[in-house]
């Protein structure tokens, strides 16, 4: 391990944006972080000293690790979350929005001694492979040590970021502090949290990102969608280039030819299940690339090429098992970060679907013993899997590719139980937008809130869009305007969540979702017959591929009138939502979907 020091960072830049902040949130030390294993183990040895982790049965989960948060601190908390940008105008009607000369002296009264007791890691961390183009790189302050180990997962962190930065380059800085600093002879909680003043502030302008109060996945890991999602959506806005909430996966024929495909679904809505899907057909193959963020902007050929910002996946743990995504299962047999899970007595985690029946004297994820009588699950909903992408057995080859890989389609989807059919096609990139721009789907645990209740989530970006919504969809229209309509992905929309009278899934889902991706394949080679319906191209009954499944495929793909007018009446009043910042091409969409169907 290398001893870095703050005084000796050659970047000028860096070096006193760290001595203010020094200034400002008192730690008791710092430490620059290095990204070594050495490093990682020390401060897992002290998260276990702490009480925050719990080493797992080695047998079973080779350095892995169990942490249970705050019960008020599980997830991601959109109230508290603010784009500070100038005028309320360009925030938009979609995110909370704080006058930056209000939100600073806030900020500066929280942060003000906020790490008294407390060690300040410094997080050098490029989003992106390192070095490439496409790439930002981020320097994360924080006073939580379990945010330092997750990042080295989720990112490449460490010293070879800094030789990247160089004295010069620029970084984006992300501030963050769970928010309760230490009394000399206070004994520091497992899991501290503040979630009375919890603030997710982010500075558009200045491209800064402020974070009190939580230390749990989006609210704490701040390169990830802090900082690939809004802060990367306003770089991609100036920079003509799309920062997206999609997975990125390549699908191979039975001939061998691969393409690759992304797609935006809500969160907890199966991005990280799609991503690395086991096919049921036989021939047909599915390799990651990424399960959360792309990033996507025009390569040399003129069509659009993908990044995963990311290196690995926080992914959902309950309903994940040998059945529904054996590849996530393998993935996280080692080094992995379990929050939120519960523990067997025998030193494994537990979680619902994980495809066994609980043992007795199992753990809950509160830290009591589970009374399945109770009602309560013993995973958190939103317990979670902090695992490195590479351990994914069907990882992609150009996962790390500095230049990305290029898309031939890119699907938008929501939870929805009824209206819209399994899958369909755009009429074309406009049409395209429309689809994204009107996506909605039911709430899930990713977020504090309500489950299950149906709101627009256009783009699957409502939590994460940096700036106006409306201008955001003009932006999807100004870069596919940019580019020659061959070479454009061809834009689908699908649905795995429909569901029959009494409540049960029409879909089986998961590997089976290999037949809508099979038919998206063929539809992009000019194959794949399709026919014209009021919302897109729907498959002909021969086109799509349900040999040996027992699915009513008429109830999948039904187009119900009725239900699409009530959709489109509904898209007339959230349209006004924008005012003037709505494209007039989204308007005529509409105007056009409500023409073909009356
Ligand atoms: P974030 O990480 O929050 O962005 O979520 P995600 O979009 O990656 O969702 P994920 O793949 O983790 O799936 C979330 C939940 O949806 C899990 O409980 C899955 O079991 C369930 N799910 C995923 N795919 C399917 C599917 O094809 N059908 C059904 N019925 N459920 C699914
Ligand atoms: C999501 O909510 O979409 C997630 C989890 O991927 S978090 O990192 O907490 O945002
Ligand atoms: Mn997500």
């Amino acid at each position: 391990m290398q001893v870095l020091d703050v005084e000796h960072l050659v970047h000028l830049e860096l070096r006193n944006w760290l001595r203010e902040l020094i200034d400002l949130c008192h730690p008791d030390r710092v430490h620059v972080c290095d990204g070594s294993k050495q490093e990682n183990d020390r401060l897992c040895a002290d998260l276990v000293a702490a009480g925050t982790f719990i080493k797992l049965n080695p047998y079973e989960r080779l350095g892995s690790y169990l942490a249970c948060s705050n019960p008020k601190d599980v997830a991601r908390i959109e109230e508290r979350t603010f784009i500070c940008s100038e005028t309320e105008e360009e925030a938009g009607p979609t995110n909370n929005w704080r006058k930056p000369s209000e939100m600073r002296p806030h900020l500066r009264r929280l942060f003000n001694g906020c790490m008294r007791g407390r060690t300040m890691y410094v997080i050098p961390f490029s989003m992106g492979p390192l070095g490439s183009k496409m790439s930002l790189i981020g320097v994360q302050v924080t006073d939580s040590p379990y945010v330092v180990v997750n990042m080295r997962i989720m990112t490449r962190m460490g010293k070879e970021v800094l030789d990247v930065l160089g004295g010069d380059l620029e970084f984006i800085p992300c501030v963050h502090s769970v928010g309760k600093p230490l009394t000399p002879k206070e004994k520091d909680p497992p899991w501290p949290c503040n979630p009375e003043e919890t603030v997710l502030a982010h500075f558009p302008k200045s491209r800064e990102i402020w974070s009190y109060g939580s230390g749990y996945g989006g609210n704490a890991l701040l390169g990830k969608k802090c900082l690939a999602l809004r802060i990367a959506s306003v770089i991609g806005r100036d920079q003509g280039w799309l920062a997206e909430h999609m997975l990125i996966l390549g699908i191979t024929n039975p001939e061998g030819e691969k393409r690759y495909i992304a797609a935006a679904f809500p969160s907890a809505c199966g991005k990280t299940n799609l991503a690395m899907l086991t096919s049921s057909l036989p021939d047909w193959k599915i390799e990651t690339v990424g399960d959360d963020i792309c990033w996507m902007r025009e390569g040399e050929d003129g069509r659009l090429w993908a990044i995963n910002p990311e290196s690995g996946m926080f992914g959902v743990a309950p309903g994940t098992s040998m059945t529904s995504n054996p590849n996530a299962v393998a993935a996280m047999k080692k080094n992995t970060i379990f929050t939120n899970c519960a523990l067997e007595p025998l030193g494994d985690v537990w979680w619902e679907g994980c495809g066994e029946d609980p043992p007795p004297l199992l753990r809950d994820w509160r830290g009591g013993r589970w009374d399945p009588q109770s009602g309560e699950p013993a995973a958190h909903p939103n317990a979670r899997f902090t695992t490195p992408l590479a351990q994914c057995p069907v990882v992609d080859p150009a996962w790390n590719d500095p230049n990305g890989v290029p898309i031939s389609a890119i699907l938008f989807g929501g939870r929805r139980s009824s209206t819209v059919p399994l899958v369909f096609q755009s009429f074309g990139w406009d049409h395209g937008t429309f689809l994204g721009a009107t996506v909605s789907s039911e709430t899930t645990a990713a977020a504090a809130g309500v489950v299950g209740k149906l709101r627009h989530d256009p783009f699957a970006m409502l939590p994460f869009c940096g700036y106006h919504m409306g201008d955001y969809f003009q932006h999807w229209l100004d870069v596919g305007g940019a580019l020659q309509a061959e070479k454009l992905p061809k834009i689908f929309y699908c649905n795995w969540f429909l569901k029959d009278a009494s409540g049960n899934f029409l879909w089986p889902g998961y590997g089976e979702n290999i037949r809508v991706l099979k038919w998206i394949f063929e539809r992009c080679d000019g194959r794949g017959a399709a026919e014209e319906s009021p919302i897109g191209f729907l498959p002909t009954p021969e086109a799509f591929d349900v040999s040996d499944l027992e699915v009513n495929v008429k109830a999948l793909f039904h187009v119900d009138r009725q239900q699409w007018l009530q959709e489109a009446q509904d898209l007339e009043y959230y349209f006004k939502l924008f005012g003037a910042h709505l494209p007039k091409t989204l308007a005529d969409e509409l105007h056009n979907l409500r023409r073909r169907l009356s």
